[in-house]
């Protein structure tokens, strides 16, 4: 499942680089180009959907990784206290639509979007 208009269905396949943390089979992580804290770094399905929500109805089992993941890397990075962050829909600050959970940690004071 890839969108070919899609920014990061390009960078989970190569196409265009990025700074790249983790790579699994369904679930790659890469390092926000626009980091708001010291740990900033982007958790991304292989598969496009759009949204966590879509992500959830679509596919209980590659969410649950994705936190899984997300956890993973926080714990590596900054200790295990993260922020995980969703943006969803525009006007709540989403500006990718390919579904990314934002793993913040190091400082608190800043959300993405
Ligand atoms: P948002 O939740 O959709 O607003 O988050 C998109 C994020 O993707 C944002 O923090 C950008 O800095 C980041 N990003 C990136 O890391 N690499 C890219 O090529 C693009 C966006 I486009």
């Amino acid at each position: 499942m890839t969108d070919p208009d899609c920014i990061f269905c390009k960078i989970v396949a190569g196409e265009i680089p990025s700074d790249r943390v983790y790579t699994g089979d369904r679930v790659i992580a890469f390092r926000d180009i626009n980091p708001v804290a010291p740990v900033h770094i982007l958790v991304v399905p292989v598969d496009h959907h759009p949204d966590v929500v879509a992500l959830a109805e679509a596919d209980d089992t590659l969410l649950h990784e994705l936190v899984t993941v997300a956890g993973e890397i926080a714990k590596a990075e900054a200790g295990g206290q993260f922020r995980l962050v969703f943006n969803t829909g525009a006007d709540a600050g989403q500006s990718v639509f390919h579904v990314h959970g934002h793993v913040i940690a190091g400082r608190m004071d800043h959300l993405p979007g």
